[in-house]
Parts: C-alpha cells; sequence; structure tokens
C-alpha cells in the first residue's frame, strides 16, 4: 500500500496557512477555520536503552509497549547516535549537527555553546514556528535544564527554547538525585550504593512513573490547546543504577539470561579503544565482584538491565495510552528514540562511552500520521541528526540551513529506501567512527600519537571479535575519506582509561 505524503502535511495545507499568516488578524481569525493546525509531537527520549527490544529481534526482551507501539510506526533497525554519552547525543539532537567543537563530545556542550546557536535548535525552531514547546524530564543533559547546586536552579540550560522545562516535585526533591535514584527517594552514594536494586513495590517507587504521571497530565492539558505544541519526556531508565521494582525482574528468569559468545565477550587482543568502564565499576559498590569473573554476577547485572527496560517500557505505555485516548485518530508525530546503547559486557565493557557497535546503535521509531506500511522496519543506516530535519519535514516547517541530517520522509514513505549516508561517530581524545553497511571504522591516536585503525567487517563478524585493518588499507582509505569530510575535533583528554576518582558521567 502506498500512502501519499499528502497525509502527512500537505503543501497545499500548508500554503493555506502560510497565506493566512499574511493577512491582518481580523482577516485570519476569519478564516482560521481554513486554517489547518500544524501537527503535534510528542517526542520520547529514553536513557541508556540499546537495542533490546522485541521489535528489534531481541529475544529475551520483555517490552510489550513498546513492540505494541512500534507495530503502528516505522521501526528504524540501525540508528545511530552522534557521540556515546548522553549530554552529548542530546547536544546532537537538538542542534541537528554532528560535533564542530570538542564541547560537543562532552556532557556540557549545550550549556557552554548554546550562546553561538541563535534559534536553530529543535526546540527553539519550533517555538519560533507557533509551537509551544514542552520538555518534562531527561530532555538535556540536566533534568529539568537547570545547571545549578544539584541542577536545581541556576542558569538555564538551553534558554529561549523552551515554553516550559521541568521535572515534577518527587521524592528525590533535587534533578541530580532523581537521574540516579533508587527506591522512594533514595539517592545515590557515588562508589557505595549498588548498581542493581530490585524493590517489592509499586511503580511508583522509582522516578519513571512520577514523569508518567507528569506526561499524561500535561496531555490532557495539551490536547485542549489551540495551538500546535512540541512536547519531548524524558525517562531515566534503563540508565544506571539498573533499578525497577521486583515484578520486572521476574519477568526475566535469570538462567535463561545467555551468556556472550567468549569471543564477543573479551577485551580486544589489538591496539584499541578499550574503556575501564568506570561509570559502572567507580560510581557503583560492587562488594568484590566482577561480572568480567562472575558468571552469576553477569547474569545478574544483564538480567537487572533487562528489568529496568520493562519497568520504563510500562510507564512508556502508560503515556501511549493516553495519547490513543486524546488522540484516537492519530494525528500526533511520535517519536521513540534512545541517547544511545550501552555494552552489556561486549568487548568486555560494561557502559558506553566508547565507539563501538552497541554503544552507539540505539532504538528509534517514528509513527506519523497516515503512515505507509506501519511495523515494517528500515534497516537503512540513519542517524539522530536526522530527527530534526525529519520533524521540520513533517510538520511542513523549514529546517535551518545549518543542519547536518536529512529528513527520513523517504524510509517513511518506502522503508525498503537506502541510506543516505554513512553514520558518523564521535568521542574524546579525537576519536572518530564511521559506519557503513559492511564496514566500521574507529580512527584514534596510539599513546605515541601515531594513527590508530579498528576495522570491522559486519559481513563476516557480525560481532566484532576480529580488527581486519591490516588486511584491507583501502578500505581504510575510503572511508578515512569519508571521515575528512567532517571537521576533526580536537583531542581532548578522556578520563575513561584512568585510575581518577573523575568518572564520566551519564
Ligand atoms: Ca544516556
Amino acid at each position: 500500500m502506498t500512502v501519499s505524503r499528502s497525509l502527512y502535511f500537505s503543501p497545499s495545507l500548508l500554503l493555506s496557512f502560510s497565506l493566512s499568516l499574511l493577512l491582518p488578524l481580523s482577516a485570519s481569525a476569519a478564516t482560521s477555520p481554513a486554517a489547518p493546525k500544524r501537527p503535534n509531537v510528542l517526542f520520547i527520549a529514553v536513557d541508556d536503552l540499546r537495542n533490546d527490544l522485541g521489535a528489534l529481534g531481541a529475544a529475551h526482551a520483555r517490552t510489550p509497549q513498546l513492540d505494541a507501539f512500534a507495530a503502528t510506526a516505522r521501526i528504524f533497525s540501525h540508528h545511530y547516535v552522534q557521540v556515546p554519552t548522553c549530554g552529548a547525543s542530546r547536544t546532537a539532537l537538538l542542534r541537528g549537527r554532528y560535533p564542530s567543537e570538542a564541547a560537543h563530545v562532552g556532557n556540557g556542550g549545550i550549556a557552554t555553546t548554546h550562546s553561538t546557536w541563535g534559534d536553530a535548535n529543535l526546540p527553539a525552531w519550533f517555538l519560533r514556528n507557533g509551537y509551544r514547546t514542552y520538555a518534562l524530564g531527561k530532555i538535556t543533559h540536566h533534568p529539568g535544564g537547570r545547571t545549578g547546586q544539584l541542577w536545581h536552579d541556576g542558569p538555564e540550560e538551553l534558554p529561549g527554547a523552551w515554553t516550559r522545562s521541568w521535572i515534577p516535585q518527587t521524592p528525590w526533591n533535587e534533578a541530580e538525585n532523581i537521574m540516579h535514584g533508587y527506591a522512594n527517594g533514595v539517592a545515590r552514594t557515588p562508589g557505595k550504593t549498588p548498581p542493581l536494586e530490585a524493590h517489592a513495590g509499586p511503580d511508583s517507587a522509582y522516578p519513571d512513573a512520577w514523569i508518567a504521571d507528569e506526561a499524561v497530565k500535561n496531555l490532557r492539558d495539551l490536547s485542549a490547546s489551540s495551538e500546535p505544541w512540541f512536547f519531548a519526556v524524558g525517562f531515566f531508565k534503563p540508565h544506571l543504577p539498573f533499578a525497577a521494582p521486583k515484578r520486572y525482574f521476574d519477568l526475566h528468569d535469570p538462567e535463561k539470561i545467555s551468556a556472550l559468545e567468549p569471543a564477543a565477550a573479551a577485551k580486544p587482543a589489538w591496539p584499541s579503544t578499550w574503556h575501564a568502564s568506570n561509570e559502572f565499576r567507580k560510581n557503583y559498590g560492587h562488594a568484590g565482584r566482577d561480572p568480567d569473573t562472575d558468571p552469576a554476577y553477569t547474569r545478574e547485572v544483564r538480567r537487572a538491565y533487562a528489568a529496568a527496560a520493562s519497568y520504563v517500557d510500562a510507564q512508556i505505555g502508560r503515556v501511549l495510552d493516553a495519547l490513543k485516548t486524546l488522540d484516537p485518530a492519530g494525528n500526533t508525530i511520535v517519536v521513540v528514540w534512545s541517547d544511545h546503547g550501552l555494552l552489556l559486557g561486549e568487548h568486555g565493557i560494561w557502559g558506553k562511552h566508547c565507539l563501538y557497535e552497541h554503544s552507539l546503535r540505539s532504538p528509534l521509531m517514528i509513527r506519523a500520521p497516515g503512515l505507509a506500511q506501519p511495523g515494517v522496519t528500515s534497516a537503512a543506516l540513519v542517524e539522530t541528526i536526522d530527527i530534526f530535519p525529519t520533524l521540520a519535514d513533517l510538520c511542513g516547517l523549514s529546517a535551518p540551513a545549518t543542519l547536518d541530517g536529512r529528513s527520513l520522509r523517504p524510509q517513511l514513505d518506502r522503508p525498503a529506501t537506502p541510506a543516505a549516508k554513512p553514520a558518523r561517530g564521535f568521542w574524546t581524545d579525537g576519536q572518530r567512527t564511521i559506519r557503513t553497511e559492511r564496514w566500521r571504522l574507529i580512527a584514534a591516536r596510539a599513546a605515541d600519537g601515531s594513527p590508530q585503525f579498528e576495522l570491522f567487517d559486519y559481513a563476516n563478524d557480525p560481532l566484532e571479535t576480529r580488527n581486519v585493518a591490516s588486511a584491507h588499507p583501502e578500505v581504510i582509505r575510503d572511508l578515512l575519506a569519508q571521515l575528512a569530510q567532517r571537521p576533526e575535533l580536537p583531542a581532548q583528554k578522556s578520563s575513561a582509561k584512568k585510575k581518577s576518582s573523575t568518572v564520566p558521567q551519564p
């Protein structure tokens, strides 16, 4: 079945809308019934969710709500983020651009560089185009969008972009505590509290149920609005600590958590960009246990992550159910996105902060009114920077000339449409990667400053167990030439390989 793109936001309707803007106010009001309201957008951000969804083929996952949503949406099985850490990935999302300075690969990229952006960022762009823009929960690096003490007050992280940016009042009180919270308002004690928690209590024992409550309440208010709205709702799980009500753990039998292939779990034997998993190992207390050497603990950690994913799935489902009631015709554009993936023992890494496949690949699903072939997966390589131009396109807005991404309308119209470009990723120390359908090149510098390459051939090695750089110099030349089309970021020393107590945060 082919559905005309006119079912999205038709150019003719857009023209009549634009003309109405040129009319005097009274005349405009008189003709307003003919002026279409632009589509609303519900943007759901999930934190640290890798492609472990049933709808993405993860047999062990228990994610019924997102799977049901996927059946109504375009599923992008090969979506790649630009930077594998929370704040920097969200910087790329909101700018719609690859990192172009060193600050853009750190978590402070929005706060320290937004003054040069103007309104060329996703929420400001929608605001300027007549939308009300809302950010609830974790949308930028600081949940609630404040950068002061405990992220409670102080300067806005992204001024002039949001009609409102906030977190609900909860037992965790401060934004920094809600980000890493345990059950019933307990805050993390860095380096001491555990990475896992199963609490025999209701969903509201953890923050995401509060986010869902607040989202549902505000969706009701927004649905009565005469202005179009862009509502970004940011959930916290399955980010560390892997914590959820016990009933979500009960969905996952630890005996059925499969072990990784030994070659996939091995620390790279070649000169590599491996790191020491400091966020996992140093920010939490493990009571002497190590998932690299203790198979029972490996299963516990992987099970807890799956449980946290099931918990956030249930909370997202509540928001999607409310939207279904409020907008039964499905006129709202809905995006589900995660800011990056996570390695759960692959390459001997427990975390993100690297340029391997599972760190950069994360869920992206888009539902638009009139979507052709809902539930069909697009395997095209797409990137987080594509979301801004896609939403502008679907809503009939022009897009800033500065955007690096491409609208995904071709893949929404026809899921078999191939990728428009490779996927690029960036990390500290000047590390860069490029992913094509067959290859991934990670370009870095060795300790002595010489170039260091990791090349993976997914056609023959989907688990990234062999670095074949020395066998394919011509492939490296070609991929480096493509990488060179983007500016190289100045090397910025990462703490990831050091024993410092300074640990990359989310
Ligand atoms: Ca994250």
